[in-house]
């Protein structure tokens, strides 16, 4: 069977909403290319998400400034919840396409601050 092509970007997503500013978010940081706020169902305290400003589906669909603009922000916010989470490392966490695990089809990183020995919650 033919392989079907990857989904359009639908600007209705939520993420796309938080950014027009229709929903509400606690931001953390912004750029002129990238957003990072919290998650809304955090898996460990301090777990944020990492956008880009412009449309992405997922990195299937990146450019590479989308890819570098995002992955300097996540490294950004990796040290910053190293420190106000005193955390021993960091997670960082990505989907791709429903079956990937996506929930949410604009592009985003999870950034997850980590102890010695802890578990993410579900
Ligand atoms: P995934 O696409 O599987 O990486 O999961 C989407 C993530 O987005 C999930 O951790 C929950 C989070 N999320 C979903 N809706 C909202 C929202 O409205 N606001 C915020 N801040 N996070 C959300």
């Amino acid at each position: 069977m033919e392989r079907q092509p990857m989904p359009a970007y639908d600007s209705d997503n939520i993420f796309a909403k938080l950014l027009r500013g229709e929903i509400p978010s606690a931001r953390v940081y912004e750029d002129d290319d990238t957003l990072a706020f919290m998650d809304i169902m955090p898996r460990a305290d301090g777990h944020l998400l990492v956008i880009p400003k412009t449309p992405c589906r997922n990195v299937l669909d990146a450019s590479p400034e989308q890819l570098a603009a995002v992955m300097q922000t996540v490294q950004k916010m990796g040290h910053a919840v190293l420190k106000a989470f005193d955390a021993d490392g960091v997670t960082v966490q990505q989907f791709n396409e429903a079956a990937g695990g996506q929930e949410v089809f604009h592009l985003h990183f999870h950034v997850l601050p980590r102890k010695e020995g802890d578990k993410l919650r579900p």
